[in-house]
C-alpha cells in the first residue's frame, strides 16, 4: 500500500475521496493501469450510499441485475442477486466483495475526512489535508465524494427542543425494535420516507407522517429473482449492458414514439394500467413520448396516478391529501413504495399535511403544528441531502488563481461535462453535477466517468502532458447545452433536490444533463476521439 499516513508520504498519482461505488472503480482503474493511489473516506469501511443508509426498507429502485458493476465479466458472472431490488445489506456486501476480490480495500484510509484540497501551481500537485492533521500529496485529485453523501441540515423549527428519540435515514443508528410500541413520526415523504413509513407503522404504537410535498409513489413491485431469469441474465450479460450503456437511462431501454392524446383515452388508461403493472423507471412515467415535455400530457399520467390513490386509500381526506398535485409526475424524482400507499389504510396511521398546518416548534414530546400538538416519542427525518455541492464544497478545494471551488460556483455549478470545471486543474468530479448521474443508473454512469478519466489521464501522460484542465469555452457550452436540454422538459419548471431548491441559500441551477446516458457516452466518445479539444494540457 502506498503510505498515506503523513505529510512526508511519498507523492502519489491519484488521491481520491470516498469509497463508494465510484471511488473503488477508480482505485481499480488505477491499479489496472499501475497508477499508485491514496483513497481517503470519512465511514469505517466502503459502501458510501449503502454504507450510510441503513434505514428499514432501504434499497436500490434500479433492478440489481443493472445496478451493479459491468467491468469484470467474472464478476457479474459470480455474483448472484436474490430479489429484484437488493436490500441495502445485500448490495453492501456485494461491494465488500468486490473491495475484496479485486483487493481495493489496502489502498483506502478509513474514518478519515479530507477537510481541504490545495493546488500546488509550481510543483503540479495537489495537497489534501485530513482531518487528523495529515497531508498528502499526489497529481490528481478525484471526488468520488458522492452526489447524495450530505444530508442536508435539520431545518425543521424547533428541533432541538425536542428530548425523545430522534434519527435520520441517512444516518440511521438505531435498530427497527428501538420504534416497537412507541409514537413515531416521520418528517418527509420522498423515497426515503417512502420506504421506512410502511416498515416503522408495522411496530409502532402510532405513527403519524408529516408530508410537505406528496409525491408520486409507484409499486415496486419488487420479488425474488428466479433462477431462470438469473441464468438467462449471465447467459447475455455483455449485450444486457452493452444496452444499458447507450440507452437513455443506464438500462433497457422500452422506445415509445407515440404522444399521450395520439391515442383514445381508452388507449391510454390501457396502456397506463399495464405501465402501473410493470412499474419501475419504464413504468406509467414513460408510457408516452411527451409525458416529461407537455403538460397536458403528464397531467393524463398524473390523474391516472391519483385515481390509484383514491382506489387504494380508504378514508377520502386522507387520499385526498396524499395525491400529488404540487408538480408534474416524473419531474421530481419519483417514488418506488412497497405497500406504501396501503399503510395510510392502518388505524395505527395518520397523515399530517404540513401545506395545512406547517410545523411551528417543538417541546421536549410534541411537534406543534399550526393546528396543534402531536405528542411523538421519537422522530425519523427523511429530509433528504445537499446534493452534489454539499459534499464538493466541503473539500474546500481550492486553487490560488481561482479561489475555493464554492466561490467560483457561487451563481451556481459550472462544469465540463460534469467531469472538471476550469480553473481547477488536475481535478476531476465522477458522477459529479452535470454529469448524467442525477437521471440514471448511477454504477453505470460512473463506470463512464471513470474509464473517461482514466483515458484523458493516460493521453495526456503520453504526450507529456502534466496539466489538466477545460478551457472556459468548452465548460460555456456544456453548460448551455444541460441548460436548453433541461429547459425542453418540465425538470426546469419544479423545485427539487434536482435544482438545488430544496437547501436554503443554494442557487437554483440543474444538477444533472438529462439529454441521456447513450447520448452523452457517444459526445464523450467522440471528444475523446478527436484528441480531447475542450481541454487544454499542458
Ligand atoms: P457515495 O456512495 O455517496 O460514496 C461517497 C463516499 O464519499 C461516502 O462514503 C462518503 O462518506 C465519502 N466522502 C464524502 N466526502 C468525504 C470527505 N470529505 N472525506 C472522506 N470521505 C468523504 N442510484 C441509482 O442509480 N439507483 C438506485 O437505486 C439508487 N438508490 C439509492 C438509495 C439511496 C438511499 C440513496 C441515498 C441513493 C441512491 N442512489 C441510487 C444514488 C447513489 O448515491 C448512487 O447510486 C451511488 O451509490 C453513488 O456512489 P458514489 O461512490 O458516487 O457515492
Ligand atoms: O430526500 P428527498 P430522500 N420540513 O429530498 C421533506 C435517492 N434515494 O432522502 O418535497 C418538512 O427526496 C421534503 O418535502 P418537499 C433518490 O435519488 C433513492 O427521500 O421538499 N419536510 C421531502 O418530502 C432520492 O430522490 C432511494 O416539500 C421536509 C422529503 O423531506 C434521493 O435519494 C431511496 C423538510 C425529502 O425528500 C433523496 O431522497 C432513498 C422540512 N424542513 C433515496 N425538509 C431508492 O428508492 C425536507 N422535507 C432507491
Amino acid at each position: 500500500m502506498t503510505d498515506t499516513t503523513s505529510s512526508t508520504s511519498p507523492i502519489v498519482d491519484v488521491l481520491c475521496v470516498g469509497a463508494g461505488f465510484s471511488g473503488l472503480y477508480a482505485a481499480y482503474q488505477a491499479a489496472e493501469r499501475g497508477w499508485t493511489f491514496a483513497g481517503y473516506e470519512a465511514a469505517p469501511d466502503v459502501g458510501g450510499t449503502w454504507y450510510w443508509n441503513t434505514y428499514p426498507g432501504a434499497r436500490c429502485d434500479v433492478e440489481s441485475i443493472y445496478y451493479s458493476y459491468s467491468f469484470s465479466e467474472e464478476l457479474q458472472q459470480e455474483w448472484t442477486w436474490s430479489e429484484r431490488f437488493a436490500p441495502q445489506p445485500e448490495i453492501l456486501s456485494y461491494i465488500n466483495h468486490v473491495a475484496d476480490r479485486f483487493d481495493l480495500r489496502r489502498l483506502f484510509r478509513f474514518n478519515t475526512k479530507v477537510v481541504a484540497a490545495n493546488w500546488l501551481p509550481d510543483e503540479h500537485l495537489w495537497e489534501v489535508t485530513l482531518d487528523s492533521g495529515d497531508t498528502q500529496r499526489g497529481r490528481y485529485l478525484l471526488a468520488a465524494s458522492g452526489g447524495l453523501s450530505t444530508p442536508k441540515d435539520v431545518d425543521v423549527p424547533g428541533m432541538e427542543n425536542f428530548a425523545g428519540l430522534t434519527v435520520s435515514t441517512s444516518r440511521w443508528n438505531i435498530s427497527l425494535d428501538d420504534l416497537a410500541g412507541k409514537r413515531v413520526a416521520v418528517i418527509g415523504t420522498g423515497s426515503s420516507g417512502v420506504q421506512c413509513i410502511p416498515l416503522i407503522a408495522e411496530v409502532a404504537e402510532q405513527l403519524t407522517v408529516f408530508q410537505r410535498t406528496p409525491n408520486y409513489v409507484f409499486p415496486a413491485r419488487n420479488g425474488p429473482l428466479h433462477e431462470e431469469t438469473i441464468a438467462e441474465v449471465k447467459r447475455n450479460y455483455s449485450a444486457i449492458r452493452e444496452e444499458c450503456r447507450h440507452s437513455p437511462g443506464g438500462i433497457p431501454d422500452r422506445p415509445v414514439t407515440d404522444c399521450a392524446f395520439d391515442v383514445s383515452e381508452e388507449e391510454r388508461q390501457e396502456r397506463y394500467e399495464r405501465a402501473y403493472e410493470r412499474s419501475g423507471f419504464l413504468g406509467v412515467g414513460a408510457e408516452f413520448a411527451d409525458l416529461l415535455t407537455d403538460p397536458k400530457a403528464n397531467e393524463t399520467a398524473a390523474e391516472f396516478m391519483r385515481n390509484k390513490i383514491r382506489e387504494i386509500v380508504h378514508d377520502p381526506r386522507t387520499a385526498s391529501l396524499l395525491e400529488p398535485h404540487f408538480h408534474p409526475l416524473g419531474a421530481k424524482r419519483s417514488c418506488f413504495g412497497t405497500d406504501y400507499y396501503e399503510t395510510f389504510n392502518r388505524e395505527n396511521v395518520s397523515l399530517i399535511s404540513l401545506r395545512e398546518e406547517p410545523i411551528t416548534t417543538m417541546t421536549s414530546d410534541s411537534i406543534v403544528t399550526e393546528r396543534g400538538s402531536y405528542e411523538v416519542d421519537a422522530i425519523v427525518l427523511a429530509i433528504g441531502f445537499d446534493a452534489f455541492t454539499g459534499p464538493l464544497f466541503a473539500l474546500n478545494v481550492t486553487t490560488p488563481e481561482a479561489g475555493r471551488l464554492q466561490d467560483a460556483w457561487s451563481d451556481g455549478v459550472r462544469t465540463y461535462l460534469g467531469v472538471m470545471t476550469a480553473g481547477f486543474p488536475n481535478f476531476f468530479m465522477i458522477a459529479g453535477p452535470q454529469s448524467p448521474a442525477l437521471v440514471s443508473n448511477v454504477v453505470m454512469t460512473i463506470e463512464q466517468a471513470v474509464d473517461w478519466i482514466s483515458d484523458l489521464i493516460t493521453h495526456a501522460k503520453a504526450e507529456g502532458g502534466e496539466v489538466i484542465e477545460p478551457t472556459t469555452e468548452a465548460q460555456d457550452d456544456w453548460v448551455t447545452i444541460t441548460e436548453a436540454t433541461v429547459d425542453q422538459t418540465l425538470f426546469a419548471t419544479t423545485d427539487s433536490w434536482y435544482r438545488g431548491s430544496n437547501v436554503a441559500g443554494k442557487p437554483t441551477t440543474f444538477l444533472g444533463y438529462v439529454g441521456g446516458v447513450g447520448k452523452y457516452r457517444r459526445m464523450c466518445t467522440e471528444i475523446a476521439k478527436r484528441g480531447y479539444p475542450g481541454v487544454k494540457i499542458g
